[in-house]
């Protein structure tokens, strides 16, 4: 029996079927519009009276929050992108554990910015960390708690860096944001390289347009893919 409330401890983790609620994941390049969407889509929701839990990656769950602030400061880059990776996986099974699945098995839609794919974009296709070291950990970390549908918010990288630069004003730009515009031009190659594998679980939105008709079409995207009628 579990009484650490840490599952991912080693012990086995409950199942999050069958009385499931939906699973939606948010991924993209820097500034592509994901918090602003997954903001609008969970209202959305919210007002055909579903229960939404909206979350983050990194983060989503006190553990992981606290390793997030140890990612984005590059506190821990100079150990290595596998290092990196097996944090990013940490505070994944954490999340999983503590937020995302208890949502999915009292039936409530999780909706989530940014997920596995994001590890395997950053650390694995431009971070060098191997793909069947990536795979390992997204199997522990994720277990079955696998997104129903993935929204990419495709958008080129000049737009999207440029959009973060402005919001983040005087700030600094995180261990991630500041990297070389070619990384960030890779980094879209992949996630749509992604998508193109799995049609089924991705929609591709043009989120270069302006923010109403991207949420138009992130709605769509929801509403044909999980069986929602587009109109009240
Ligand atoms: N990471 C994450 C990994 O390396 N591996 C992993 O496994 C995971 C999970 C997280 C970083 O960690 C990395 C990836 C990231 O580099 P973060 O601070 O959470 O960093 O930031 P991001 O997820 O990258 O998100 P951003 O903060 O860059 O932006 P969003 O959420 O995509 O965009 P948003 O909604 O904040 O919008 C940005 C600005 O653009 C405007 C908004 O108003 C806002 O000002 N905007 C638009 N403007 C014009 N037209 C539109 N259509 C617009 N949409 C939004």
């Amino acid at each position: 029996m579990t009484t650490t409330g840490h599952p991912a401890s080693g012990e086995s983790r409950p199942k999050a079927t069958p009385a499931r609620g939906r699973f939606v994941t948010f991924e993209g390049g820097e500034g592509a519009g994901k918090s602003s969407r997954v903001a609008e889509l969970a209202d959305r929701l919210r007002r055909r009276g579903f229960e939404v839990v909206v979350t983050r990656e990194p983060g989503g769950s006190p553990g992981a929050e606290a390793v997030r602030r140890v990612l984005l400061s590059g506190a821990a880059e100079a150990f290595g992108p596998l290092a990196e990776a097996i944090l990013f996986a940490a505070a994944r099974a954490d999340h999983v554990d503590q937020t995302i699945r208890p949502a999915l098995m009292r039936g409530a839609w999780v909706i989530s910015d940014r997920f596995h794919d994001s590890t395997r974009v950053y650390q694995g296709a431009t971070g060098d960390v191997p793909a069947d070291r990536v795979a390992a950990l997204e199997e522990i970390a994720v277990d079955d708690v696998r997104p129903d549908l993935t929204i990419l918010l495709d958008v080129p990288v000049e737009i999207g860096l440029a959009r973060a630069a402005a919001r983040r004003g005087d700030a600094v730009a995180d261990r991630f944001e500041k990297e070389e515009e070619k990384i960030h031009e890779r980094r879209r190659r992949a996630f749509l390289a992604l998508a193109r594998g799995e049609p089924k679980r991705f929609v591709v939105v043009d989120a270069a347009q302006d923010p109403a008709t991207v949420a138009d079409a992130v709605w769509y995207g929801v509403c044909s893919r999980l069986g929602l009628a587009e109109k009240d």
